[in-house]
């Protein structure tokens, strides 16, 4: 059986879960320790995002991992938990959920429903630790949607899903990351994990902005994942590039980000 964790932590209010989790991983808490909040007041996103956090409307979870792999090869782990996100949710919902890499999880092509974010921190292998975050929507009828994000997010009782209670839902999502995480570290490759079938993009056409890292600007289309898990987009010449970071805008979806 997965080493399911014992220790589940629940706060009213906090900044981030992902900021709590880090701080229990340096005072030395064991792997699979799991901080949920009614709201995050603090919560984010990739690259400096906001991410919106309302009282009793989400799952705000995060989840220690002590990975017994090199820090390199980490980088696949918040696509590994978006699938467990949809995976975990599947036998709640009408119809399945959508995966897009890096991180996201969309009810249908432009609407997300959630995120992850994986933080690395330590001193290499075997000597550090990732606080894997995950957001998701629950039921935001009673919050007062942002103006930027209307009709840019869904929730899961739209779509029909019964279940409400976040740590109902989060044990989901964890009892289905532990398998593919276990399976991750036995040296499975990535996209035998995460298969073409699971991601909604490949095929789609796509943009990714390297400025942060000095490059231009790739137009291609999604071809698939690579071994560690990055985006592989092949350009209009037929070359295949190989996607670690950046920020991707899929081109058929214009809201998404
Ligand atoms: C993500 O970032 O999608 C990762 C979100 C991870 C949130 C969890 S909650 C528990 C843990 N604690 C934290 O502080 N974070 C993690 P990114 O791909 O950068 O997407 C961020 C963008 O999503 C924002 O710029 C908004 O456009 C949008 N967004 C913000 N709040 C949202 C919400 N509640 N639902 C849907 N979209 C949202």
């Amino acid at each position: 059986m997965s080493p399911l964790p014992k220790r589940w932590r629940v706060f009213d209010q906090i900044g981030s879960t992902n900021d709590s989790i880090h701080a229990a991983a340096a005072a030395g808490e064991p792997e699979g320790t799991v901080h949920v909040a009614h709201e995050q007041i603090g919560g984010r996103g990739r690259l400096g995002r906001t991410w919106w956090s309302p009282p009793g409307s989400g799952l705000w979870m995060s989840v220690l991992l002590r990975p017994k792999i090199p820090a390199e090869n980490a980088a696949g782990l918040s696509l590994l938990a978006g699938l467990a996100v949809k995976n975990g949710l599947r036998e709640l919902l009408p119809r399945s959920i959508s995966l897009y890499w890096p991180n996201d999880v969309y009810a249908d092509s432009s609407r997300k429903l959630g995120g992850v974010l994986c933080e690395i921190r330590g001193t290499g292998t075997p000597d550090y630790w990732i606080s894997c975050g995950v957001g998701l929507n629950i039921d935001l009828r009673s919050a007062d949607i942002p103006l930027e994000l209307r009709g840019r997010i869904a929730d899961l009782a739209e779509l029909g899903c019964e279940e409400r209670n976040p740590i109902a839902l989060g044990s989901r999502i964890v009892e289905a990351f532990w398998p593919l995480y276990e399976r991750f570290q036995s040296g499975v490759a990535l996209p035998d994990l995460v298969t073409a079938a699971d991601l909604a993009h490949v095929g789609e056409r796509v943009r990714v902005d390297r400025s942060s890292g000095g490059g231009e600007t790739l137009r291609g289309v999604v071809a698939g994942l690579g071994k560690r898990g990055e985006l592989l987009v092949r350009d209009r010449s037929g070359k295949i590039h190989e996607v670690l970071a950046g920020d991707v805008t899929y081109e058929e979806a214009s809201g998404r980000d």
